[in-house]
């Protein structure tokens, strides 16, 4: 069945919480409201990575929001999250979809390209950015702007999450020129009141 996403993606990555625990931020971010959560744990070993990801399912069944696993189709699996996000130099979609059967899969992409072959390749979903200049994750890229991501809608059936630089004060232009959803780490992460902040961007996609 076709994926639908929500306006916000949210991300909790604990190099990015300040002084929270990591309970805590995802605590936030789920009395927030959030309905989607990935968990991206780039710096943990896989030991820590699993223990999180327990609590993170745990805490996010509690809520009824999906949780989706940064990059390791083996510690999704584990904790039986709902999918799992890959980036183009992680196991690919055909050996994550036979690991993973029908749960989600989306796949990052950076062009027109990727954004095609990921969704032949049977992708539930595509990330695209870096949307904006972004200071959490060298990805490589330009800064893909709203022009290209126009494009990207064009081009792919299946839904969007848009990443990189993300905030407030531009995540309506994402969804305006196509993105399902929007993806947001330090915008978010960065702040005292997470759920103030979410408030304040869920508000800025209403007409
Ligand atoms: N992926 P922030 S940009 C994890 O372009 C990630 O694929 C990107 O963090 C991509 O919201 C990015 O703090 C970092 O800019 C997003």
């Amino acid at each position: 069945m076709a994926l639908t996403l929500p306006p916000l993606y949210a991300i909790l990555d604990p190099e990015q919480i300040k002084d929270r625990t990591i309970d805590q931020a995802l605590r936030a971010l789920l009395d927030a409201g959030v309905t989607i959560l990935q968990l991206r744990a780039k710096a943990l070993a896989a030991n820590e990575f699993l223990e999180v990801a327990h609590a993170a399912r745990s805490a996010t069944a509690a809520t009824g929001c999906r949780l989706i696993i940064n990059d390791r189709v083996d510690i999704a699996m584990a904790c039986a999250a709902d999918g799992v996000h890959l980036g183009q130099d992680d196991l690919p979609l055909h050996a994550g979809r036979k690991l993973l059967g029908n749960k989600i899969i989306g796949i990052s992409t950076h062009d027109i390209e990727q954004a095609r072959q990921a969704e032949r390749d049977g992708a539930d979903y595509i990330g695209f950015g870096p949307m904006f200049g972004t200071q959490t994750k060298d990805t490589g890229y330009s800064a893909r702007g709203t022009a290209m991501l126009k494009q990207i809608r064009a081009a792919v059936k299946i839904p969007i999450v848009a990443i990189g630089g993300i905030n407030e004060q531009n995540v309506s232009q994402v969804w305006q020129a196509g993105a399902d959803s929007a993806a947001i780490i330090s915008d978010i992460l960065g702040v005292t009141d997470i759920g103030g902040k979410i408030a304040r961007i869920l508000k800025a996609g209403q007409p």
